[in-house]
């Protein structure tokens, strides 16, 4: 089964009222003839925004994280059906920013996995090994002990309605790029983990890379097998770069 590739542009905390509407629209025209697919994840005040500019375009829209929690007191969160109701198709849980920023263990981030699978969300789910993991020859171990505490939660059905994105920690933000080697090589790592639980749902499952991704170097890491898009950070806030990063995904 050949899968659809997908580039997810994550905004992080950037962007303001007035210059996200420009960048939102000028991404959706600039990305409408390509047969990839493209979401936005926005920050919680811009939803209404994307869902208000992207609604009537091929580009979905999404969260950066969620709780775990249906609902109550849990000041400062937002829940599923909250991101549901403004429309969001998919919400990134797990990014390493979250996981060293706020304590975000694996088993919050399974928790937050199933959250957003029951309320119809696809979860963008983040894995990535620091730069001393990957110097102490780590690597493999550490993307695989933050996959397996996801998906050994899951059933087949809701592991092949996940997306995983391989985000190595060392790349995020620095510029620094894994090459398309390093990352075919994790992507298979994380492949041939799930093939073990379910064939059906290795084949499916979209793979993603995430780190300092820019459009020159792009079309290499897309040509590499198992790599289905990617996720992006500061690239995804010039409407060009990201457009450029698509077409190369396409
Ligand atoms: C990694 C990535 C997006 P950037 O965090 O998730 O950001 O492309 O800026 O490294």
């Amino acid at each position: 089964m050949k899968r659809h590739p997908i580039l997810v542009g994550n905004w992080k905390m950037h962007g303001s009222r007035s210059s996200s509407v420009e960048l939102m629209s000028s991404i959706a025209s600039g990305v409408s003839m390509r047969p990839v697919d493209v979401a936005l994840c926005v920050p919680f005040p811009l939803l209404q925004l994307a869902e208000e500019t992207l609604g009537s375009s091929t580009v979905a829209w999404g969260a950066q994280t969620l709780s775990e929690n249906e609902d109550g007191a849990h000041t400062g969160d937002v829940s599923a059906r909250m991101l549901r109701e403004f429309g969001c198709s998919y919400v990134i849980v797990g990014h390493s920013e979250r996981r060293s920023a706020h304590g975000e263990s694996d088993e919050v981030v399974a928790a937050k996995t199933r959250t957003a699978l029951q309320a119809r969300l696809t979860p963008i789910v983040c894995v990535g090994e620091t730069v001393f993991d990957r110097e102490a020859g780590l690597a493999k171990s550490i993307i695989l002990r933050q996959l397996d505490a996801v998906m050994s939660t899951l059933d087949e059905v809701e592991r092949e309605r996940c997306i995983v994105a391989y985000e190595p920690v060392w790349a995020i933000g620095t510029g620094l790029t894994a090459t398309p080697e390093q990352a075919a090589e994790a992507h298979g790592w994380i492949r041939s983990r799930i093939a073990e639980g379910s064939a059906v749902a290795a084949e499916s499952i979209r793979i993603l890379y995430g780190g300092s991704v820019k459009p020159s170097g792009a079309k290499d890491l897309f040509s590499m097998p198992g790599i289905d898009g990617a996720l992006v950070g500061g690239a995804s806030l010039i409407s060009e770069s990201f457009v450029a990063i698509a077409a190369a995904a396409a």
